[in-house]
């Protein structure tokens, strides 16, 4: 590669830009016209959005990437990833016949769904550039750990940013943290086509862009000017020509984009025609070479392009400004309409026919360039991005002990629980403790992570000493800063936890080091990152979240703070396993269980919903098959009778409340049972997919009972069930279908308002008096 003439290179380039683009453009096309449509519905693809990268990503993948580099590229520019990876050899012709449609390449792109090594997803705009950031954070968290294999060079996190995606508030969340964080080797280019979905980019709101990156310590890389109109300005009156264009506002630019040679001619002529060297150059150029001259803008100009990557050889995060047409070399090019329009079958074969490609060749992979096979063959063999093969790593697992600590206490809330289990595990030097790593959006010590940090220390570039320490001034909290430090501290922003979270999660795949993160947040605010931890979810990284406090029970604390549907989050979201145990020794096993699911090539991440809430709790050894229970879901607490009338079942921090109910109503019902589940999201799954089993295996004797039909089986079918949980009644309704039986669900349906537990679980009817309630009406 290094030894190709720069000219040779630059030619080469060029003919695979071509490619690229005739390829993005007719996978959608394929898409939408070839392949035959079933439901009516659109199909859909965005060849405007993929021609305005053609040129970045052509460059990028050919000539500047390395394999230790990872990309994230705008959700409507996977056509053109999937075309590279498929010049690569690494994508087949077959799925980008089915480009979205089931098993083909996916609409964005995928690291789950898609098979051509996608370093991130995207699709939600904003999400994939932050994750970026987040990744540079974990690229450093292990090298400056020496976790990561020692040969591995650090590479750049690259994001090709839509520039509306500059709108979505997560993006300068994310700058923000970064900058705090020092983050290094980090490229954002953005794809400055000044369009969005419905229109034309704001001209104001850009003029501040490129400020606030250097605002936050970035460097700025304007690509404005390819080479062509640079020639036209040095020429007599040529600057003349660069101010109108530097004036020219988004909307008229791109309209005259559409227009055409005819639509530059006229507005040049009506502004500029006072300049002899102006009148020169509009002599010069016909209509076709005066709309070749007119938008020859950086991002399209392979040299510039080229030239403004291979400046930057330190590690300093960069952002480029790539002035890019949408649509560019397509017949809607600029329209503001154009985001998803799609070439009519006129168009196509126009645009096919400008591509020197004949019926039939649409696949081939050289068709219509003018270089030979051999040598682009051998020019993509050569690209110094795929020198590796593969660049997915495989990190072993970290062994998780039997049993983790357990604390002892009399009383104990979860999150006390939670915290003096991890404070445990830190005071260990084992491998376990070595790989954990924490992060919270400045609620860390509100959610117990404090004596965690006080043993493990903040994470940081560099060594910062806790000034309050150095000045003796006492506090419960030591707060060092060191590069050994194994707390990342957020600022409040939980779309950054989750972010940041998703990178964590995603170490041992992108990073060859297996990392435990584990997060803490206010079970409230989930949903204030809610897409953000579907993000990480979607990208199958692996990370426990621990929630606390939750519900009412939060108390004092007020409606605002009171978190009511995520239990029904926990058990809606695909790829979190959700729990919340009562008590500290069911939390324990839990967290073990946890780190070890993590794991597991068919684990998921971990969402423990926990409470502040001091409970008394049981004096009792966990037996291994109650230990497997509380794993799966649940147990009885006091075990029913074969004739009772009614079970009580509870979840979490009310259980106290469940178990006062049942005392007093087992005085006059003996047999009257109680259910302590851990997580309904798990038994509801089980129970789900043992039904699809058996759907599957008719005839052949699969009766195998899932957990909740196995817990449920001693009652009969017309006993009645009373479920209580301090979260949304739904989150438990459900158990009634399981065998047929009636249920009385209780919990919380409406905003709620500060109180004492007392007041509070009286208000919602979540006292032992309010479910003694709920069973009389059961058997009544
Ligand atoms: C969070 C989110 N909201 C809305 C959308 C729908 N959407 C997809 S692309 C887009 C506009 C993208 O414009 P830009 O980033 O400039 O990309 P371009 O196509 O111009 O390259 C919108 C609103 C989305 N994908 N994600
Ligand atoms: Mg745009």
């Amino acid at each position: 590669m290094t030894s190709m003439a720069p000219v040779q290179r630059l030619r080469l380039l060029r003919e695979l830009e071509r490619k690229v683009l005739w390829l993005s453009a007719w996978t959608i096309h394929h898409a939408n016209h070839v392949r035959p449509n079933r439901d009516g519905l659109k199909v859909g693809g965005h060849q405007a959005s993929c021609a305005s990268l053609a040129t970045v990503m052509t460059a990028l993948y050919f000539a500047v990437l390395k394999p230790e580099d990872r990309v994230a590229v705008k959700p409507h520019a996977s056509p053109v990833f999937h075309a590279i990876q498929y010049l690569f050899g690494h994508q087949t012709q077959d799925k980008l016949e089915r480009f979205r449609g089931l098993g083909g390449a996916q609409s964005y792109p995928s690291r789950t769904k898609d098979v051509d090594d996608v370093d991130f997803s995207t699709g939600s705009v904003g999400l994939g550039v932050a994750m970026t950031l987040f990744s540079s954070i974990v690229q450093d968290y292990v090298r400056l750990k020496k976790l990561a294999p020692a040969e591995r060079r650090p590479g750049r996190m690259v994001a090709l940013v839509g520039d509306a995606e500059l709108d979505e508030g997560n993006v300068f969340e994310a700058l923000l943290e970064g900058w705090k964080h020092d983050v290094r080797n980090l490229w954002w280019v953005i794809d400055y086509n000044r369009q969005s979905l419905d229109g034309v980019v704001n001209d104001r709101l850009f003029g501040r862009i490129g400020e606030m990156f250097e605002l936050v310590g970035w460097r700025v890389v304007t690509l404005k000017y390819g080479k062509l109109l640079e020639t036209a300005f040095a020429q007599p009156d040529g600057e003349q020509l660069r101010q109108w264009i530097d004036a020219c506002p988004n909307s008229l630019y791109s309209a005259l984009v559409f227009k055409g040679g005819a639509g530059w001619r006229e507005a040049l002529t009506r502004d500029l025609n006072q300049y002899p060297g102006i009148r020169r150059i509009l002599e010069q150029h016909d209509d076709q070479a005066l709309h070749r001259l007119m938008t020859n803008l950086a991002g399209h100009d392979m040299q510039a392009v080229l030239d403004a990557f291979e400046s930057i050889d330190d590690d300093r995060p960069t952002c480029f400004i790539a002035y890019t047409i949408k649509g560019q070399g397509l017949p809607f090019a600029g329209h503001k309409d154009n985001h998803s329009g799609l070439m009519t079958l006129d168009q196509m074969a126009g645009f096919k026919k400008g591509m020197d490609i004949e019926d039939g060749q649409e696949w081939q992979k050289f068709a219509g360039l003018s270089a030979t096979p051999t040598e682009l063959e051998a020019f993509i063999a050569e690209a110094p991005f795929n020198a590796e093969g593969r660049r997915r790593t495989e990190a072993p697992a970290v062994a998780i002990p039997p049993a983790l600590p357990k604390p002892n206490d009399r009383k104990a809330s979860t999150q006390e629980g939670f915290g003096k289990i991890l404070n445990a595990i830190a005071a260990e030097d084992s491998e376990l403790a070595r790989r954990i790593v924490t992060t919270s959006p400045d609620v860390s010590v509100s959610t117990n992570l404090g004596a965690w940090i006080n043993r493990r220390g903040l994470f940081g570039h560099t060594e910062a000493e806790d000034v309050f320490r150095e000045l003796k001034v006492v506090s419960a909290q030591l707060w060092r800063k060191t590069p050994r430090g194994q707390h990342v501290e957020l600022g409040i922003a939980e779309n950054n936890l989750f972010i940041q979270l998703a990178a964590l999660g995603l170490s041992h795949e992108l990073f060859d080091t297996r990392l435990l993160p584990i997060g803490t947040l206010y079970d409230p605010f989930i949903a204030r990152g809610l897409d953000a931890l579907n993000y990480a979810c979607y990208q199958d990284a692996r990370f426990m979240i621990v929630a606390t406090p939750s519900g009412v029970t939060l108390a004092p604390e007020g409606g605002a703070h009171q978190s009511i549907h995520t239990p029904l989050i926990g058990i809606g979201q695909p790829g979190l396993l959700s729990y919340e145990p009562a008590f500290v020794d069911e939390l324990a096993v839990l967290m073990r269980f946890g780190l070890e699911h993590m794991q597991q090539p068919k684990g998921s991440s971990i969402y423990l919903r926990l409470s502040t809430r001091s409970l008394p709790q049981p004096e009792r050894t966990l037996s291994a098959e109650r230990q497997a229970d509380i794993v799966s879901g649940g147990y009885w607490y006091a075990e029913p009778g074969s004739d009772a009338d009614v079970a009580i079942v509870a979840l979490g921090a009310v259980t106290p409340e469940a178990i006062a109910a049942h005392e007093s109503i087992a005085r006059d019902f003996a047999g009257t049972g109680l259910l302590v589940l851990t997580s309904p999201d798990r038994l509801h799954g089980d129970w789900l997919s043992a039904q699809r089993q058996r759907g599957r295996t008719v005839g052949i004797v699969d009766r195998q009972p899932s957990p909740i039909e196995g817990l449920l089986a001693p009652l009969s079918r017309d006993a009645r069930l009373v479920t209580v949980l301090d979260g949304h009644p739904l989150a438990l309704s459900w158990l009634g279908s399981v065998r047929g039986q009636r249920v009385v669900p209780l919990g919380i349906e409406s905003f709620g308002q500060s109180g004492d537990i007392p007041d509070l679980y009286r208000a919602y009817r979540l006292d032992s008096a309010g479910i003694i309630d709920a069973v009389a009406r059961a058997i009544a």
